[in-house]
């Protein structure tokens, strides 16, 4: 398909005042017809295009008069009116097939519900109209179906009519008074059970809460609800924002593309992010179900009451909604620990991604297929740049900024210049250079130099940025970079000014500042510093950025138990890690990693943090864990993914056996028999002893065994269960690998009637790094469990496998190198006609081939080659795959 630019935006020819639907499911079809009052919003329009895919046109009228076949045409995706009036009403009548449906964007089927997902383009398969955010309509909805199969029939708005007709049929009619964009359009037809709450606003008013699934999980809404209530609460006390109908409804559908999804008034979820309950689900669903219910409600304004321009403001709603719920879960749990999680996250996955053929702004300045810029740019890198600015004017200004933009732009489609533009005004700041972080891709990296002068006592520290170039940029202007800082000495903080600095300018927490940095190269200077500190630098990762500095193990060993920012203590072990696995690789490449001994440092430190008083549980458990092999590996200049396994392997097998005591004393400390509460607390101490028992089984002895087994088998929670079937799983011990498959197959002889279980039980083997990875998620595939159409099922094993695997995934099989590759083209070739949003979404492991040597980048290119050739290629992959070779 072809590129659209930014630059060639315009506005709607007309506006769509009012739009009646009327939706009639039948068996294997469905009818939809539409009444839509056009008015012209310019001067002269000699041809009006709709858009209009997999439609068949049974009826055309404009104004009740049918149409000549010289008053309008079908092409290519289009209904062109010929020579429109300046006001009138558009009647059309099209046949679709929702059971057909296998993209899942448009009306489809899920298992027995009907549901749609219009985000981004997807409502021009239900019917023609302007498919764009910018226009902006007043909905009403009919919905008709048979009342034994459909008997919930669900819309956006408020409900205004319902009935019984004929046939054994019956109808609801929907009524939103708000006007929406149609990718907000939202329809639900099917036999669904209802779990009811209400909510209070600040002012008063009554809204009915209804969570709708299948009869099965009604057991599982508890957390959604306490976790809406919990959002509609923090969303006026903390935006001020309150909710506008009288009802919000959300709906669990097996299968999804996303994660949820905010249509006004009726979220649709897909079941793996709104479905909690201790039994079935582990922490970081119960945290993931918070999050993302969070999310959705929260984009009623950041994203429905204020919505986007066009699809390049993507980031408008998403980083801003995310920054939003990043937020809300921070203040529900530890805000320190959701800091680690989201930048272990970011840095991992989103530098990757600026740093691949596909990187893009955070406002792109053209695309190909808008389903393929649903990236962890546009939502975490988004969401990066409104933390930015939220600390660049603090909490006050922020709300005042917020408040504002809201009140402004309140049903209006706008862009991301009307959200900088409004924190500009009430804080009187000058944001033209952070401008930059909308328009150029690529992840900046900071180099700092210090220098300390003791006759003078002043301390320097000497910054310079640069990034590299990207696909739509190579030379970059400098960016405006938020660097929190503070300065550690022997004894710890120092107080810190500035050399211009005025002392009653000082703040009150002198210990801590936010060094400003807007040019390529500046120097700030200190004074009054009384020894040469260590630099505390980027505190709270304050800027999404690679930062370089020349810390010796001994400062970092400083930092990581001494500073006074959670988030940096973290960062200084991860440093420190990072560099013994850097020494252990170094070691491996002249063959002596048999005879490599860590740096005994980075032991010392592990053994004081776990003997520290008062320590956060899940602090401590994230300072133990190594970097990930993919954080690892973003870090190499060529990347060898055999050789990090190795290397991390031989470090945390070191660790083990040197922590064995207290490792174990965690394990044992553990009370099995606590009931399970998804409270910050409780989440920390499990994930601590799941970090000890993972660490305890690289080589365990019979006693360990015996105690993984004893927490797998006596778990009250899926948390455990889950942990400890993987400690058993992922161990290469002998002792280990005996019970394994007998363990995995009790396990799924448990949980088979649970889908979201069955799952994770997909998931840990598709992620299993022990040889035969390839093997094992062919066999997966042939598994009765495997469902071959559901996004979910395909992630867990297709998905984690090529992003979570990387030693099978690049490892091959013994007779075929290239079998992980081979096998990754095979399942986007054979799924890319069906979903081509997903099959697009899979290839990306193969795109970072520049990344790899000469062999293993060759092969991965050829595979992409493979699916570059594939006759009938979608949009969405072709994108992919033309802009990465
Ligand atoms: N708007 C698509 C799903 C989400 O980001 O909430
Ligand atoms: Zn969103």
């Amino acid at each position: 398909s072809d590129t659209v630019y930014l630059k060639d935006y315009q506005s709607p020819a007309y506006a769509i005042e009012k739009t009646d639907l009327d939706v009639a499911i039948y068996p294997g079809e469905s009818f939809v017809e539409a009444r839509l009052q056009l008015v012209r919003q310019s001067g002269l329009v000699s041809e009006l295009a709709l858009d209009g895919e997999q439609l068949e046109l049974l009826a055309i009228e404009i104004n009740s008069q049918s149409l000549s076949k010289d008053q309008y045409r079908l092409d290519d995706g289009k209904l062109v009116l010929i020579e429109p009036p300046e006001r009138f009403e558009l009647y059309t009548k099209v046949r679709i097939q929702p059971e057909q449906n296998t993209s899942l964007e448009g009306l489809y089927r899920s298992r027995t519900i009907y549901c749609t997902q219009c985000e981004a383009e997807g409502f021009r398969k239900i019917t023609y109209y302007l498919d764009r955010p910018d226009v902006m309509s007043d909905f009403t909805t009919r919905i008709s179906a048979a009342k034994s199969e459909c008997p919930i029939l669900l819309a956006n708005g408020n409900l205004v009519e319902q009935g019984d007709l004929t046939d054994g049929r019956h109808y609801a009619v929907w009524h939103d008074p708000h006007k929406k964009p149609c990718y907000l359009f939202a329809l639900v037809a099917g036999d669904l059970s209802v779990m009811e709450d209400h909510f209070v606003t600040a002012s008063g008013r009554n809204v009915d809460l209804k969570i709708y699934v299948e009869e099965k999980d009604l057991d599982k809404c508890d957390h959604a609800m306490a976790s809406l209530k919990n959002a509609m609460r923090w969303d006026e006390e903390v935006y001020g924002r309150e909710y506008d109908l009288d009802i919000f409804m959300i709906v669990a559908v097996d299968d999804f593309n996303m994660g949820a999804m905010e249509n006004k008034g009726l979220n649709i979820f897909n079941t793996s992010c709104v479905l909690a309950k201790p039994e079935t689900t582990t922490d970081a669903g119960f945290q993931r179900v918070e999050g993302v219910v969070a999310h959705e409600y929260f984009h009623n304004w950041s994203g429905n009451r204020v919505t986007c321009r066009d699809w390049f403001q993507l980031s408008l709603k998403e980083g801003f909604t995310v920054y939003r719920d990043a937020e809300f879960s921070a203040d529900m749990g530890s805000p320190t620990v959701k800091r680690v999680e989201d930048v272990a996250m970011l840095r991992t996955h989103q530098f990757a991604e600026d740093a691949g053929p596909m990187a893009h702004p955070i406002r792109p300045a053209s695309y190909m297929e808008i389903s393929n810029f649903y990236t962890l740019t546009i939502y975490e890198k988004g969401a990066e740049v409104v933390r930015m600015l939220a600390n660049l004017l603090g909490p006050e200004l922020f709300r005042k900024g917020t408040d504002l933009y809201f009140e402004r732009h309140d049903g209006q489609a706008v862009t991301t210049e009307d959200f900088v533009q409004a924190l500009a005004d009430v804080s009187g700041r000058d944001f033209s250079v952070f401008q930059r972080w909308y328009n150029q891709a690529g992840t900046p990296q900071l180099e700092v130099r210090d220098e300390y002068d003791e006759n003078t006592r002043e301390y320097t520290l000497h910054i310079t940025q640069s990034t590299p170039a990207t696909p739509e940029c190579a030379d970059k202007q400098p960016f405006h970079i938020p660097i929190a800082m503070g300065l550690l000495g022997d004894a710890g903080e120092i107080a810190l000014k500035l050399r211009d600095e005025e002392l009653e300018d000082l703040p009150t927490d002198n210990t801590h500042r936010v060094l400003e940095l807007t040019e390529q190269a500046q120097s700030f200077v200190f004074t009054d510093v009384p020894e040469k500190p260590v630099p505390s630098l980027l505190r709270g990762f304050s800027a999404p950025v690679k930062l370089k500095f020349a810390y010796s193990r001994d400062d970092l060993v400083r930092l990581a138990l001494r500073d006074s920012d959670g988030f940096n203590r973290y960062e200084a072990c991860q440093r420190l890690a990072l560099g013994v696995i850097e020494d252990a690789l170094a070691a491996d490449s002249g063959g002596e990693l048999n005879n490599f001994t860590p740096d005994e440092r980075l032991l010392a430190v592990y053994q004081q943090l776990l003997q520290e008083e008062g320590l956060d549980r899940a602090m401590l458990a994230y300072m133990l864990l190594l970097p990930s092999e993919g954080f690892i590996a973003e870090q190499q200049s060529v990347i060898d993914p055999i050789a990090i396994h190795r290397a991390r392997g031989e470090v945390a097998g070191y660790i083990a056996k040197a922590l064995h005591k207290p490792l174990l004393a965690v394990l044992e400390n553990y009370d099995l028999r606590k009931p399970y509460k998804p409270t910050a607390v409780d989440i920390a101490a499990r994930l601590l002893k799941n970090t000890a028992l993972e660490f305890l089984m690289r080589e365990p002895d019979q006693a360990v065994v015996d105690l993984c087994v004893k927490h797998l088998q006596q778990a009250n929670n899926m948390t455990d269960e889950l942990a400890s079937l993987t400690a058993l799983v992922n161990s290469r011990s002998p002792l280990a690998a005996d019970i394994a498959p007998q363990k995995l197959a009790d396990f799924y002889a448990k949980w088979q009637d649970e889908s979201l279980v069955v799952n994770a039980w997909l998931a840990l083997q598709a992620r299993n790094a022990n040889p035969g990875g390839v093997e094992r998620v062919e066999a997966l595939l042939a598994h009765p469990a495997f469902e071959a159409n559901n996004p979910n099922k395909i992630r867990s094993v297709v998905g984690v496998f090529a992003n979570a695997n990387p030693v099978n995934f690049h490892g091959g099989t013994d007779a075929d190198p290239e079998a992980g590759y081979r096998f990754l083209a095979d399942q986007v070739i054979a799924l890319d006609s069906k979903n081509p949003q997903i099959a697009a979404r899979l290839i990306t492991p193969l795109t970072r081939w520049r990344r790899y040597d000469k062999q293993r980048g060759g092969a991965m290119r050829g595979q992409l080659e493979r699916i570059k050739h594939t006759p009938g290629l979608s949009s969405d992959s072709n994108e992919i795959v033309s802009k990465s070779l």
